[in-house]
C-alpha cells in the first residue's frame, strides 16, 4: 500500500518535506570514499586489484578484457537477444543523431563575425554498474552519444562478475559500439582510477554513468580534486505518474513497480485526481508484486514511495514541477493539454501506451537522467554532454571601425588600459 496524502491539505512546508530526497547526512559515505580515492591515487593498479578482491571477491590477473575475450563472451547470448540490442542501438543512434547541429555564424556588427563549433571531449570514461542488476542498456545510452560526438578514447569500467569476466550482453554492446577493451573495475575505485589514471587505467576528461551512493559520491568529490568533470550528480532512480479517471490501474501499478524494482531507495510517486484510481492501483500493486522476482526490493521501494490526491490535473502538474522527477508519465487522455505546463522533468512519457520501460531500453531517448530534483537545472545525457562548444570570432577592418570605440570606452570604465590599448594599437 502506498502512503497517501491529499494535496489540498498540505502546507508548502509539508510539500517541501515530501519532495526532499537523497541526503548523506552522516558523511559516512564520504569518509569511506575519500580513503579509496587516496589509496587509488597513491598505489594505482595494486590498489585497484586489492579493492576488487575486497569488494567484488574476484582476484584479477589482468585489469581488462580485450577484443578476443569480448567477442567470445558476445557469442554466449542468443540471436534474439542480439537482435533486441541491435534494435535498441539503432533507435538510440537515430534519435541522438538529430542532436548534431551546425550553428550559423552571425555578424553582430558589420565585419564582426561570431560563431560556435562543437569539438568532442577527447577522453571519456563510462561507468557501467554491476550490482544487483547489470545494465547493458546503460552502455548503449552512454556509448552511442560518445561515438556520435566523435570522442577519441572511450574508457569503459564495469565490476567483474564472479567468473572474472563481464556478461555477454555488455560484451555484445561493446561490439556494437566498436569498443575493444573493458576495464574490470567497479565502485569508487573505478571512478578514482579514471579521474587520476593508473599505469593501466587511463585518466579521462569526463566521467559518465550511474552507480550506487559510493560511485555517486566519488564522482562529485573527484571533480573538485582534479580537472575532470562529470555528467551530472545522480541519486536513486525515480518516477512520478500523473493519472486521472481515464487511467488503467494495472498500467499505472506496472509503471510504479518498474521503477521500484531498481533498488530499495528508488521512489515511485503517484499523483492522481481520483480516489477510486488510487485504491485500484494499490490492489494492482499487490497482485503484480506477488509474481515479481524482485518483489523484495520493490516492496522496500514502495514503502519509500507515496500517492498524492490532487483536485485536478493542473494541481497535479504543479506538484510534479516542485518534485522535478527524473521520469514523468502522464496517464491521462488529456496529456497534450498538460505538456505546456511541464517545467521540471528529466524525460516525459505521454498517454496510456507509453511505458517508461520503452525509454529505458529502446525507443531512442537517453535513460541517463537527472534525479533527486536536479531536473530543475540539469538535462539528461545527450550528444551535447560529450562535446565542448567553442566560440570563434573574426573581425575585419570595417568590424574594428564599428566596434573599436565601444570596447575602448568599456575598457576605460573598468580601468583596464591594456585592454583599451589592444584595440587602439590596431586602429
Ligand atoms: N530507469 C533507469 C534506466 C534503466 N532501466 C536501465 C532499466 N535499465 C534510469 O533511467
Ligand atoms: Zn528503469
Amino acid at each position: 500500500m502506498l502512503k497517501q496524502y491529499t494535496l489540498s491539505s498540505l502546507s508548502a512546508a509539508d510539500i517541501e518535506q515530501l519532495v526532499a530526497r537523497n541526503t548523506d547526512a552522516t558523511h559516512a559515505i564520504q569518509d569511506t570514499v575519500l580513503h579509496i580515492i587516496d589509496d587509488v591515487r597513491s598505489r594505482g593498479d595494486a590498489s585497484l586489484i586489492e579493492l576488487t578482491a575486497k569488494f567484488d571477491k574476484v582476484t584479477l590477473e589482468k585489469l581488462y578484457l580485450d577484443k578476443e575475450d569480448i567477442e567470445e563472451l558476445a557469442l554466449t547470448i542468443t540471436r534474439d537477444q542480439q537482435r533486441a540490442l541491435e534494435i535498441a542501438f539503432q533507435n538510440i543512434h537515430r534519435f541522438h543523431s538529430t542532436q548534431v547541429r551546425k550553428e550559423r555564424p552571425i555578424e553582430t556588427m558589420p565585419g564582426v563575425k561570431c560563431w560556435r563549433e562543437a569539438r568532442p571531449i577527447e577522453k571519456v570514461g563510462l561507468y557501467i554498474p554491476g550490482g544487483s542488476a547489470v545494465l547493458p542498456s546503460t552502455l548503449l545510452m552512454l556509448g552511442v552519444p560518445a561515438r556520435i560526438a566523435g570522442c577519441k578514447e572511450i574508457v569503459v569500467c564495469s565490476p567483474p562478475q564472479q567468473s572474472g569476466k563481464i556478461n555477454g550482453f555488455v560484451a555484445y554492446c561493446l561490439l556494437l559500439l566498436k569498443i575493444e577493451r573493458i576495464y574490470l573495475v567497479g565502485g569508487a575505485q573505478a571512478i578514482a582510477g579514471m579521474a587520476f589514471g593508473t599505469a593501466t587505467l587511463p585518466k579521462v576528461d569526463k566521467i559518465f554513468g550511474p552507480g550506487n551512493q559510493f560511485v555517486t559520491k566519488t564522482k562529485s568529490l573527484v571533480q573538485g580534486m582534479t580537472n575532470v568533470s562529470i555528467d551530472m550528480p545522480a541519486g536513486p532512480s525515480e518516477v512520478l505518474v500523473i493519472a486521472d479517471e481515464s487511467a488503467n490501474a494495472a498500467f499505472v501499478a506496472a509503471d510504479l513497480l518498474a521503477q521500484a524494482e531498481h533498488g530499495p531507495d528508488s521512489q515511485a510517486v503517484l499523483v492522481a485526481t481520483s480516489t477510486r484510481l488510487i485504491n485500484e492501483v494499490n490492489i494492482a500493486l499487490e497482485q503484480q508484486l506477488r509474481i515479481l522476482p524482485r518483489a523484495e526490493i520493490a516492496r522496500m521501494a514502495i514503502a519509500n514511495s507515496y500517492a498524492v490526491e490532487a483536485t485536478d490535473l493542473q494541481e497535479a502538474m504543479r506538484f510534479s514541477n516542485i518534485y522535478a522527477p527524473e521520469h514523468l508519465i502522464l496517464e491521462t487522455d488529456a496529456w497534450n493539454t498538460l505538456t505546456p505546463a511541464i517545467i521540471n522533468a528529466g524525460s516525459v512519457f505521454l498517454g496510456h501506451l507509453t511505458p517508461e520501460s520503452a525509454g529505458d531500453y529502446a525507443s531512442g531517448t537517453n535513460h541517463t537522467l537527472p534525479t533527486s530534483g536536479y531536473a530543475r537545472s540539469y538535462s539528461g545525457v545527450s550528444v551535447d554532454s560529450f562535446v565542448k562548444k567553442i566560440t570563434f570570432q573574426y573581425i575585419d577592418e570595417e568590424g574594428l571601425r564599428q566596434i573599436g570605440s565601444t570596447v575602448e570606452i568599456l575598457a576605460e570604465l573598468e580601468g583596464l588600459h591594456a585592454h583599451k590599448n589592444a584595440v587602439s594599437v590596431r586602429k
